[in-house]
């Protein structure tokens, strides 16, 4: 029997496809609902709709019961960089934040455990990197705060669920979701000149769960249907697989050097927290993130490194090296 779908209905359905938020959402299938003809032939979209609405409201009462700490609220930037991890559902993305850090994160066998992006702090040698776990990427939902943290991360880490044979296609559905937006991923970071506000951040694939069954012939799927080449990371979150490399490669990417920084009267440096700046910056740079009084009133300061000779006297151009022991001088 067809569905003899209205005009009315396919307008909804349209405007639901492009809705940006859950209340948005929530509208635009509660309007489908009203508008679908009624007879036999409708029944499992029927039951899908309403499906769909339980599920949006769950995600609206779990915004709103943790919104008071977190709703339109910015997580702070902190440490080297900030890397965000981004997937479809039952991806590995808590699992992956998890066992790079020490944080607790919820990890379940079915999807949207994760319903709201939580930072997290990953160790490197002495440096602290911030993850942000987040709520899956589906063809019909995409977290709003996703588009900002996504923007603004140095990194993102693509996950693809490799033990389910959904994953390669809900990995497409993230880059086509993406791809309608003007925030996209790329193998490097850079603004689109010729369109004001695209923007493309530097992503890393990471096909997880190579450990599972049939995980190797998902992967060469993957690598047959996706068209953009990123660096890949193919990995076990939860069985360590790979991890170590990709540690390093995440802090790698975020091209930083670490300055210890020393007070004139004491004989150590505080070894405890290095500053990370960019590669390439200068002395000034660094003092201002000391304190923002040293941009003024810096007169020069003493270097001990690799690139110079111990306790050189240098101004505030000099261009600091990873491991630098520096002393300023006001
Ligand atoms: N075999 C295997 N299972 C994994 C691996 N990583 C995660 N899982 C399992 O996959 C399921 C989903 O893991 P999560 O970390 O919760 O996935 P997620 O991407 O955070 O899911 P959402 O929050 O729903 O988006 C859990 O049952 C995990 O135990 C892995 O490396 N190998
Ligand atoms: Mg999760």
């Amino acid at each position: 029997m067809p569905a003899n779908l209205t005009q009315q209905y396919k307008k909804a359905e349209e405007e639901y496809r492009r809705a940006s938020s859950p209340e948005e959402e929530l509208a635009c299938l509660q309007k489908m609902l009203q508008e679908i003809p009624k007879h036999k032939g409708t029944d499992h979209l029927q039951a899908e709709l309403k499906a769909k609405i339980s599920k949006v409201k769950k995600e609206m009462a779990a915004e709103k019961s943790s919104s008071k700490k977190t709703k339109g609220l910015r997580i702070p930037r902190q440490g080297a960089g900030v890397v965000v991890i981004i997937g479809g559902p039952n991806a590995g993305k808590s699992q992956l934040t998890a066992s790079l850090t020490s944080a607790p994160r919820e990890i379940a066998p079915y999807p949207f455990t994760t319903t709201v992006p939580a930072p997290a702090m990953m160790p490197w040698e002495d440096v602290m990197v911030q993850l942000i776990d987040t709520p899956p990427i589906t063809a019909d939902f995409m977290d709003p705060t996703l588009y900002g943290l996504i923007r603004a991360a140095d990194l993102a880490l693509l996950m693809v669920d490799l033990e389910n044979d959904d994953g390669v296609e809900q990995c497409q559905a993230v880059l086509d979701r993406l791809s309608q937006t003007k925030t996209r991923l790329a193998a490097e970071s850079y603004l689109d000149e010729a369109d004001v506000g695209l923007s493309y951040t530097k992503t890393f694939l990471a096909p997880n769960k190579i450990d599972a069954p049939d995980a190797r012939e998902r992967l060469n799927l993957l690598h047959e249907l996706l068209p953009m080449r990123f660096t890949e990371f193919v990995i076990s979150a939860q069985h360590g697989t790979n991890l170590e490399n990709l540690r390093n490669a995440i802090y790698e990417s975020l091209d930083v050097v670490r300055v210890y920084s020393k007070l004139p009267s004491a004989k150590e440096p505080d070894r405890e927290r290095p500053f990370t700046i960019k590669r390439g910056g200068t002395l000034l740079e660094m003092a201002g993130m000391v304190h923002k009084d040293f941009l003024e009133k810096l007169k020069f300061a003493r270097v001990w490194g690799a690139a110079v000779h111990d306790g050189t006297q240098v101004k505030g151009d000099y261009v600091l090296h990873d491991k630098d022991v520096v002393e300023l001088h006001m």
